[in-house]
């Protein structure tokens, strides 16, 4: 028998055995096309590329194993190499798969699909057709004209970006009044990409800048997951709901060679903080009511395109995981530069509108203490933005195999957070824990949990209120979600059927959980069901209220001082109507 170390496992097999089927013996499946075993082990393809010390990248199918070799077989060095090959041979390949007999048993579709190969073979869509840059992409050629995305943008979400031209054969979905997508008043919620039947319409993909981020050794790569997250990625790697934890997802980010893993619930818990103390002198201030919550770029968007007059009433909190991002840029500076790096934060979101949210302007803060010659006058708190569907899609062309991994801890101190943050992911969410500190904030004991519960908020019905006395103070409250019932909520303030001191709006039916970066189910909408799982967390939680975070009082005591300091304005707040 032969011992060899493969992915950091101790693993014996017998002498003479190629490595990839050593790795198959311990479950581990290595990619491959031209391999048959024992007839054709030729390494032509090169598709079942695995690193070796000492000997770089070998194909592991003609490869055999000797006394202590160390293999590493997911890295994301050896998912570029393999996916240089396929690339290679997709060009040569007339891929018609739609019509092809072999469509679902094609080896080398299922591996296009994984690692998002291109079609050299089929004409691309007219360029400079569609602005590359812009977070919701489309391919008129691959619309199917069947008016899903029509129907969901102008019914349910409100903003009427799509449209149609001609009859019959003629008929052509468009961008309304023939309009730039950038100027047609697209909140960029992505539900059109959810429930378009084929990929006519999809996120703007940024999963090689990532890549290139995690190889590049003057890098500290960041990344934080968002609370929705946790409720679906398991979805797109094959692990059930109970499978995915939040523990095996830090294990996953980790194992696809991410330095730090932290936790956008952790600044959902601070958000609390200083939106909640906003929300305090908010109350004893004669500002126009009501105060909304500005954590969904979706909504913060929709806001400025087709109601602007409210702008000047969201919060001036940024959303948590841009607040995250800012902590990073800032607390993370001096070791990034003892390393002789720069630091590069990731988040991964159930959302395609963190894809602009990131590069809004207003939101960058100046990052303290970086090396001058990594300084940039200002820096954007978040770098770049991946959807759970991309997260999936690169864990799968790492091949980061994601039911063996152990479950571990957030790193810290940016990890930590309680019940409160978790259901910021579904409607009702941010509502519900700002009040449980807010309550605490005013009367100096823990409200009950019955009297905050938003579990009645659902994308069924246009909006949900209720009248809450927190000490001596009354405060009218509503959440909706969806942004047909969002407009409806604004139109009934706008003409005083409707009056309330907080609102809070997310722009997808359900919220993060229903978010247009999440996995697609066709016709499965699968927000009540994910929500579900985040409720489940919360009343596990050892703690459920924002301002019990001791983590968070760390970085109060390190660096902020309190809720509304000027450091906390500097790095947690913006005024969206600059
Ligand atoms: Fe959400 Fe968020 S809850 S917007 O829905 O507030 O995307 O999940 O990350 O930032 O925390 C999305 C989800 C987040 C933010 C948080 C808020
Ligand atoms: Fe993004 Fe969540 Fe807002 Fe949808 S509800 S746009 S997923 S932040």
């Amino acid at each position: 028998m032969v011992t060899i170390s493969l992915d950091g496992r101790e693993v014996q097999v017998a002498e003479g055995t190629k490595l990839v089927d050593a790795a198959a013996a311990v479950g581990v499946a290595i990619p491959t096309l031209c391999y048959l075993k024992g007839l054709n082990c030729i390494g032509s393809c090169r598709v079942c590329l695995v690193e070796v010390e000492g000997e770089g990248l070998v194909a592991s199918c003609n490869t055999a194993v000797r006394e202590g070799m160390v293999v590493r077989t997911a890295t994301p060095a050896v998912a570029a190499a393999r996916r240089a090959n396929l690339q290679a041979i997709m060009d040569d390949h007339r891929a018609v798969c739609a019509t092809c007999v072999r469509q679902d048993t094609c080896a080398l579709r299922a591996l296009s699909s994984t690692f998002n190969l291109e079609d050299s073979s089929q004409p691309l869509p007219e360029k400079g057709a569609w602005d590359e840059d812009f977070p919701l992409q489309r391919d008129s050629s691959k619309c199917i004209k069947c008016m899903r995305c029509v129907a969901i943008c102008r019914d349910v979400q409100h903003c009427g970006v799509w449209d149609f031209t001609g009859v019959g054969p003629f008929m052509k979905v468009t961008v309304r009044d023939g309009l730039p997508i950038s100027q047609a008043g697209c909140a960029l919620c992505g539900q059109c990409i959810t429930h378009c039947p084929t990929g006519a319409l999809t996120a703007r993909d940024d999963v090689s800048l990532i890549m290139e981020a995690i190889l590049d050794p003057e890098v500290m790569t960041v990344v934080q997951v968002a609370p929705a997250v946790r409720t679906a990625w398991g979805e797109g790697v094959g692990l059930s709901h109970d499978e995915a934890t939040p523990g095996r997802l830090a294990s996953a980010l980790h194992a696809l060679g991410f330095d730090k893993v932290f936790d956008t619930d952790f600044a959902a818990d601070l958000t609390i903080m200083e939106e909640g103390s906003e929300f305090v002198e908010f109350m004893a201030s004669d500002k126009p009511r009501p105060m909304f919550t500005s954590c969904c770029p979706g909504w913060v968007r929709f806001a400025k395109l087709h109601y602007s007059d409210v702008v000047c009433q969201l919060s001036s909190a940024k959303s948590p995981h841009q607040m995250l991002g800012a902590v990073v840029k800032n607390t993370l500076a001096d070791e990034a530069q003892a390393a002789g790096k720069r630091l590069f934060c990731v988040s991964i979101m159930p959302c395609v509108a963190k894809k602009y949210e990131c590069d809004v302007p207003e939101l960058a803060t100046v990052p303290a203490g970086e090396a001058p010659q990594l300084a940039a006058e200002t820096a954007p708190d978040v770098d770049a933005v991946l959807t759970v569907r991309e997260l999936d899609r690169l864990l799968r062309t790492v091949g980061v195999q994601c039911a063996a991994l152990p479950e571990v801890d957030f790193d810290n101190p940016l990890g930590t957070s309680t019940g409160a943050a978790t259901i910021f992911g579904r409607t009702g969410g941010v509502m519900e824990a700002a009040l449980r500190s807010a309550a605490y904030l005013i009367t100096g004991e823990n409200p009950d949990f019955s009297t905050c519960d938003t579990t009645d908020a659902t994308p069924e019905v246009p909006w949900v209120s209720k009248t809450l006395t927190i000490g001596d103070a009354t405060v009218r409250i509503a959440i909706a979600s969806g942004l047909e019932n969002t407009a409806q909520l604004l139109d009934a303030l706008e003409r005083g059927e409707a009056e309330f001191d907080f609102v809070e709006i997310m722009a997808c039916p359900g919220g993060c959980v229903g978010g247009g970066g999440q996995p697609i189910h066709f016709n499965r909408e699968m927000g009540a069901q994910r929500a579900d799982i985040l409720n489940r967390l919360d009343n596990a939680a050892p703690l459920r209220y924002s301002h019990e975070n001791p983590d968070i009082h760390q970085l109060y005591e390190t660096w902020l001082e309190q809720p509304l300091s000027h450091t906390a304005h500097e790095w947690l707040h913006t005024h969206q109507e600059d």
